[in-house]
């Protein structure tokens, strides 16, 4: 069984892109995708609780947490199943990505879809900065664009 998904992500700026997930039964996620409109460098990446942007991205609550760890980037054994650490983007404000993860699924009771991807206007420390939010948002600052995560046809 294949499963697939898709992010339309936007914001109140220039930011936005399409970012796009792939599942084969219940082996690892790819997550691939272009964001444009970023300052260059690195920007926190995260799939965030709840699928409401009624306010925007901050309806959307947190990191999605359903294990109650705190914040860790895609590598470490403690972090929340939505953190995917950073994306970069280029001199021109470009974050083309490809990354696999095991822990973001497309099915079962721990799915991401109808959930919300976000980006942030600043880096995610992974947990490591020092600062009283490095543990709960990576200090990734505001979220510059994001999309619901919705079921897309499988290829
Ligand atoms: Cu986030
Ligand atoms: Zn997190």
């Amino acid at each position: 069984m294949k499963f697939a998904a898709v992010s339309v992500m936007r914001g109140d700026g220039p930011v936005k892109g399409v970012v796009h997930f792939s599942q084969d039964a219940n082996g690892p996620t790819k997550i691939f995708g272009e964001i444009t409109g970023l300052t260059p460098g690195k920007h926190g990446f995260h799939v965030h609780e709840f699928g409401d942007n009624t306010n925007g991205c901050m309806s959307a609550g947190g990191h999605y947490n359903p294990f109650l760890k705190s914040h860790g980037g895609p590598g470490d054994s403690l972090r929340h199943v939505g953190d995917l650490g950073n994306v970069v983007a280029d001199g021109s404000g470009v974050a083309k990505f490809e990354m696999v993860d095991s822990l973001i699924q497309l099915t079962g009771a721990e799915s991401v879809i109808g959930r919300t991807l976000v980006i942030h206007a600043d880096e995610d420390d992974l947990g490591k900065g020092g600062y009283e939010d490095s543990t709960t948002t990576g200090h990734a600052g505001a979220r510059v664009a994001c999309g619901v995560i919705g079921i897309a046809k499988p290829n």
